[in-house]
């Protein structure tokens, strides 16, 4: 096997004998295979109209291959099948033809493997954001249409560096254009999110902890925890489910449970409760906690009971009332000792509020925005980024989204005037609030986004951090802060493009970097 596309790769170079993410040789071939078809799949549906189908397994099929999504390679395999018959539905004469044999990309040169995988991994992760939308109803034809020209261009050889950095900010738009459809599935479905005060404590009784991004899942299972006396909490990603008013309106969606998704094995091992996991990221569950751990869409561990189909959430509620919950109020805090967080910063609360920070700005209270934001990751050195938070002077306001900020979120680090100095835009899909915001911001002060006093120190770990690193990009924002490590796909004549074009850097010491920053 080979797979480099995640941050915590064995050695900073590439999983070679399994996974660090546990991910089994067996499982990493299927999923190239699956890739393999898909790029088939893509050639021949660019050539005869694509169905709607074919767009649905490319989304799919991607969104399987992120990091800690699947584990199961019967289900990759099925994928691989179906992948077959639409290509041969399609135009019955490819059914001659084979897959795209992805050794071809990691063998290749490494400047081209570097570029192959900036795309390759940034339509994965878009492809996350294209399935939430899709469960709601909302489809672009710009995304779907771009899946099929960037699979087609990675099964493509005869392609060189010209051609493929175009590709690569064009990955970066179509992230862009995902993340505004999800934003606005999220808002015309749940309502316009506003900001609210989560606590930690779990009550006593039954209880199911939800995590990953997927807030349809978390609707469904309230509608059906109704009046059932299970009591509802988000993990992770999920956080930002309760600042939209058709969530939040469930009396039993009580507060957040645990950090982010590293500490999952940690967290979930004694609690007497079910968990549900509708997205990334999912960690080989232990013996403890493993038969009570529910996995619904495209999540799957082997021997994890899944729920998909009409989402009927019975067993997975029963599980819970079976685990019972604690006998009395249990406090929890967060990594910093805090009882509560926030979040809800969306684009719409901040651009309502505009004038005010933009007074605030011009009488000096506000001097600068950190967007500390990104994945969060199980290696060490991502204190930086609660240092970072700590260590900012009372002048600044701190943007954050994501499940990197539960290394801070839990912090009272004061306000200025009506604003928290923390302020949480939501998951990771909601970076496009902190570009709608910094756009508006630029335009107010009749600058460019880069000459606001507004820096990005952004944490990556899995393949939708490498889309929204795209689209930033894409944007033309500079001086991005990168961290805690650079990808190992990014070759270093690719980094120099990176950092001529775009002054990228990688996180430093905390102090210093703020000192910079500053300055
Ligand atoms: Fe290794 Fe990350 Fe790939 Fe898992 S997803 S096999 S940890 S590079
Ligand atoms: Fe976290 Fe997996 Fe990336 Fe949506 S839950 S950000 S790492």
């Amino acid at each position: 096997m080979f797979c480099f596309q995640c941050e915590q790769t064995a050695g900073g170079k590439g999983c070679t004998t399994g996974g660090v993410c546990g991910k089994k040789d067996t499982t990493a071939g299927l999923q190239d295979k699956l890739t393999g078809s898909l790029i088939m799949l893509a050639k021949v549906s660019n050539r005869h109209k694509p169905t709607e189908n074919v767009f649905r397994i490319i989304r799919e099929g991607l969104f399987t291959t992120v990091t800690n999504v699947n584990f199961d390679d019967k289900v990759i395999e099925h994928l691989i099948d179906e992948a077959h018959k639409e290509r041969i539905t399609l135009f019955a004469d490819s059914a001659k033809c084979d897959d795209f044999d992805m050794s071809t990309i990691w063998e290749a040169p490494e400047d081209i493997r570097s570029l192959k995988s900036l795309i390759l991994f940034g339509i994965r992760g878009i492809s996350a954001y294209a399935c939430h939308a899709a469960v709601l109803g909302f489809s672009s034809g710009e995304v779907d249409s771009f899946f099929c020209k960037a699979l087609e261009a990675i099964g493509n050889t005869e392609l060189g560096m010209d051609e493929l950095l175009p590709l690569v900010m064009e990955t970066g738009k179509a992230n862009f254009t995902c993340m505004e459809l999800l934003d606005r599935a999220h808002t015309e479905t749940y309502g316009k999110p506003s900001p609210v005060t989560v606590p930690l404590a779990i009550e006593k009784g039954p209880f199911i902890v939800v995590s990953g991004h997927d807030l349809q899942d978390l609707k469904l299972l309230l509608e059906q925890t109704k009046g059932k006396g299970v009591n509802i909490y988000t993990h992770g990603e999920m956080l930002p489910a309760h600042a939209y008013p058709a969530l939040k309106a469930y009396p039993q969606l009580k507060g957040n449970f645990g950090t982010a998704w590293q500490n999952q094995q940690i967290e979930f091992d004694a609690i007497p409760g079910a968990v549900l996991f509708t997205t990334n990221c999912l960690m080989k569950p232990k013996d403890s906690y493993g038969d009570r751990v529910f996995t619904t869409a495209e999540v799957r561990f082997p021997g994890l009971i899944h729920i998909d189909g009409k989402k009927d959430f019975t067993p997975l509620i029963n599980r819970a009332l079976e685990a019972g919950g604690y006998r009395e109020e249990k406090i929890m805090t967060g990594i910093n000792g805090g009882k509560t967080v926030t979040t809800g910063y969306a684009h719409g609360v901040i651009l309502e509020n505009a004038g005010a920070i933009v007074e605030a700005v011009k009488a000096g209270a506000i001097k600068h925005f950190l967007l500390v934001g990104g994945c969060d990751g199980a290696r060490p050195g991502r204190n930086y980024y609660t240092d970072l938070v700590k260590a900012a002077p009372e002048d600044t306001v701190i943007l954050t989204l994501a499940c990197g900020k539960y290394r801070f979120n839990d912090l009272d680090i004061g306000s200025i005037g009506p604003f928290p100095r923390i302020m949480d835009m939501g998951q990771c899909n909601d970076a496009y609030s902190a570009i709608k915001v910094a756009i508006a911001l630029a335009d107010t002060f009749k600058c460019s986004v880069n000459e606001l006093p507004l820096s990005l120190v952004l944490s990556w770990y899995e393949q939708k951090a490498v889309a929204i690193l795209l689209t930033l990009l894409y944007l033309g924002i500079k001086n991005i802060r990168l961290g805690p490590s650079l990808p190992a796909f990014v070759s270093p004549h690719v980094l120099n493009y990176l950092v001529e074009n775009f002054s990228i850097v990688p996180t430093g010491s905390a102090e210093q970097d703020l000192a910079k920053i500053l300055n």
